[in-house]
């Protein structure tokens, strides 16, 4: 016999599993918003949570707890649509899990069991935020954070950052390799694989940065070649998309998901950092680059396309969106996954024509209030004509005979 707080529990998790999504109010005309968070700590199986046998745990406590679900890889897959989330214990180490939906809106399940990954780092004390890459090479790659104590120093703050790398053909076995090598920066996070070869060779989206938490003289996005991907190295890395002061970059900034190749460019979804005094805002922005060479920048919108609302920005490191994930759907629509204040997932979806819009035709940011004011009068001044035009128009048959 199983506790009767079991039945409570299940329940009430069938109840939150089974509620369909809608979207939400909020509209730009960018993408919509869906009300309901895809993923929570509530979507997490009892069986990870509790002790089921009542002769050792007779209160039903929860024995395992779960903190936050979060930062997702998304990736679809024979038509259906799955979430490699980081799950966060209440022991604060992270870890991978499946979930599944048909929808991609609602209904995701996890998978009876989290990823357990090979034990091949010793040193490896958290892993978090997969990019799930589909290459070109025939491989899915996952490629995270992942991060050790630095043993140099006594300060059980000091850490090391790396990128490591696990592939696999089904989300259900994963060959771990060793981790990236970048010879010229000491520390790396939001490493994504671009999903074809460049100059026949493996090509990365990196983060150059000095320390764990400052990315220091690292100038933004990084962008670096390497031949193979078991035993990857990249010298040289190329900024891209740069930090620059009073901007939306100006302390960080990462690539979020795997770029969308499309007719124009490859349309990239980034995450842009800056310091309050409520500590780091994370917001999400939108540039393209190359179709022929992904590491020039073609158009940079000014500006942030999705910053925290609501509920997103309630949590356990408020005032955060973050996103490591999207999937794009055969008729062009985009779902793109992104996390609330560390805490839950969320999910906007818009199209690759929207998207496109967006980034092509919104202007840069000029860099100076002064400017950005200009730009607003000129923007103003044609719909104040557009609104006369169309006030002194004829609006009814009647009035135009
Ligand atoms: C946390 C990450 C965070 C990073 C930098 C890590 O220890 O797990 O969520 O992004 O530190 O602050
Ligand atoms: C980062 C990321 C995320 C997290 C964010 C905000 O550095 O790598 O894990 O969402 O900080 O805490």
């Amino acid at each position: 016999m199983l506790h009767e707080q079991y039945y409570v529990e299940k329940e009430k998790q069938e109840r939150l599993l089974a509620r369909k999504n809608e979207p939400a109010r909020f509209y730009n005309g960018i993408f919509t918003r869906y009300k309901n968070p895809v993923l929570t700590r509530e979507h997490i199986p009892l069986t990870w949570r509790y002790d089921l046998d009542t002769g050792t745990n007779p209160f039903f406590e929860e024995r395992l707890g779960i903190n936050a679900v979060l930062n997702s890889g998304a990736i679809s897959l024979n038509g259906k649509y799955y979430l490699v989330a980081r799950i966060e214990g209440a022991d604060r180490k992270s870890f991978f899990g499946v979930a599944e939906s048909d929808s991609g809106l609602d209904g995701f399940r996890f998978w009876d069991r989290p990823i357990l990954f090979e034990d091949t780092c010793p040193e490896e004390t958290n892993v978090y935020d997969m990019r799930l890459t589909q290459h070109e090479d025939g491989w899915i790659y996952g490629v995270f954070c992942s991060e050790s104590h630095d043993d140099r120093s006594d300060d059980p703050s000091a850490a090391v950052a790396a990128a490591g790398i696990v592939r696999t053909k089904d989300l259900k076995s994963w060959e771990r390799l060793p981790n990236l090598v970048t010879l010229r920066s000491p520390q790396q996070r939001n490493v994504v694989l671009h999903p074809g070869f460049v100059d026949g060779k493996y090509a990365f989206y990196t983060r150059p940065m000095d320390s764990f938490i400052e990315t220091g003289g690292g100038g933004g996005i990084g962008f670096g070649l390497c031949e193979d991907i078991e035993h990857a190295v990249i010298d040289e890395e190329k900024i891209l998309s740069r930090r620059r002061y009073h901007q939306i970059t100006e302390s960080k900034n990462g690539e979020c998901i795997v770029p969308i190749g499309t007719e124009r460019g490859w349309l990239h979804i980034a995450h842009g950092v800056r310091n309050t005094a409520a500590g780091l805002r994370y917001v999400l922005y939108a540039y393209a680059t190359d179709r022929e060479d992904p590491s020039r920048v073609i158009a940079e919108p000014g500006g942030l396309l999705l910053g925290p609302l609501g509920w997103e920005r309630v949590g356990d490191v408020s005032n955060v969106v973050f996103s490591n994930g999207a999937i794009v759907k055969e008729n062009g629509e985009i779902l793109l996954y992104y996390a609330g204040s560390d805490t839950r997932v969320y999910v906007a979806k818009t199209s690759i024509a929207q998207l496109s819009d967006y980034i092509f035709n919104t202007p840069p940011d000029p860099g100076r209030s002064v400017l950005c004011v200009r730009k607003r009068c000129e923007l103003i001044d044609r719909n104040l004509e557009i609104l006369e035009r169309e006030n002194n128009a004829p609006h009814t048959v009647e009035e135009s005979l």
